[in-house]
């Protein structure tokens, strides 16, 4: 039985109508942006591309060459595709307009082109992630605004994340479950499992548990009795993983079952979390709740449901194992 690749796959939803033609060719170009980004990084000669650019990004973060080389290729390969109608980017202070001589198309796409930036040059798993949304009128297709990009991660018609480890690794949902995708030796997306489901049962949690003193306490309470293990009022004794990529320590859990966490921060203005929601914790919610899992924020709202307010919206976030995820909703409800 021969293997099947990503465009006998997306054929194949396409032909019994789960996808139209648009969004199969917008995936494949948007998976082929992530080969070329892969490449880079796994190309010892492309030494001079990485390290820090002399750019800072809107959320004021110094930009990694890296960053800004994954954002270009992902805008040049998709802007000229005639299926998009407007970008935007992590590392884009607004929304991309794109240029009129390129035919416009029905959806949006959003991107975090290398998420995990500070494990770049120490040669830790990194990743990309994507949102991709429909336009809310299709009059507007030739001039979309802000307005028309915030909307609930629900609306959501595809989501994914490529994880740059060990292998490269394409993760996509069209609304219908979890496929996942190997890149092979001959550079090749092919299929490796579909229907992925999160593991029930889980000790691990991952957090950056030296924030702990900013946190709330209904997150600090639930991390200390983690802690206490089988002596404690959760009565069982948990592991820790934080890689600090976030494309990792999700894809940890949605493949071994687990709960990630990045609350709310009294640092961060508007006591929020780190993660940006439209970009990062829309499209990894996504797929989490489509493997099963349960995605909220630190006011026990589900997060696919929260409507932006604006494109580089932050969110405090706690997502993986359904039956963890309701065990931290009690404390937020209790305390
Ligand atoms: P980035 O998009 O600039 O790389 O930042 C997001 C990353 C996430 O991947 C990760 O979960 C988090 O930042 C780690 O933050 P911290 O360094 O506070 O642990
Ligand atoms: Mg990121």
């Amino acid at each position: 039985m021969g293997s099947t690749n990503l465009n006998n796959f997306l054929n194949e939803k396409y032909v019994s109508c789960q996808l139209d033609k648009e969004l199969f060719y917008l995936i494949e170009i948007v998976a082929d942006s992530c080969k070329k980004i892969s490449n880079i990084i796994r190309n010892e000669k492309n030494k001079d591309l990485f390290g820090d650019s002399n750019s800072f990004n809107i959320q004021g973060e110094q930009q990694k060459k890296l960053d800004v080389i994954a954002n270009e290729i992902l805008i040049k390969d998709t802007q000229s595709s005639g299926y998009i109608a407007g970008i935007a980017s992590e590392e884009l202070d607004d929304i991309y307009k794109i240029p009129e001589i390129y035919k416009k198309g029905k959806y949006i796409l959003l991107f975090d082109p290398l998420d995990g930036s500070s494990n770049i040059d120490v040669n830790i798993s990194i990743g990309t992630i994507f949102s991709i949304l429909e336009i809310p009128d299709k009059f507007t297709i030739n001039n979309i605004k802000e307005i028309d990009y915030l909307q609930p991660g629900i609306n959501q018609i595809a989501a994914g994340y490529v994880l740059y480890g060990p292998k490269t690794n394409l993760n996509i949902s069209f609304g219908q479950g979890v496929s996942s995708f190997f890149l092979d030796a001959y550079n090749s997306w092919i299929l490796s499992e579909e229907k992925i489901t999160i593991p029930e049962n889980t000790n691990e949690f991952s957090v950056n548990i030296s924030n702990m003193r900013f946190w709330e306490s209904p997150i600090k309470k639930y991390i200390s009795d983690c802690l206490s293990g089988l002596d404690g009022p959760l009565a069982k004794n948990y592991n820790m993983r934080w890689v600090g990529s976030m494309v990792a320590d999700v894809h940890r859990i949605l493949k071994k079952g687990g709960i990630f966490l990045y609350p709310n921060d009294f640092r961060l203005t508007g006591k929020t979390g780190k993660l940006r929601l439209m970009y990062e914790v829309n499209p990894m919610s996504f797929l989490i709740e489509q493997a099963g899992g349960l995605s909220i924020d630190c006011e026990n709202n589900s997060i696919l449901e929260i409507k932006p307010t604006k494109l580089h919206q932050r969110i405090g976030v706690i997502l993986g194992s359904r039956k963890e995820v309701n065990i931290v909703k009690k404390y937020i409800n209790e305390l």
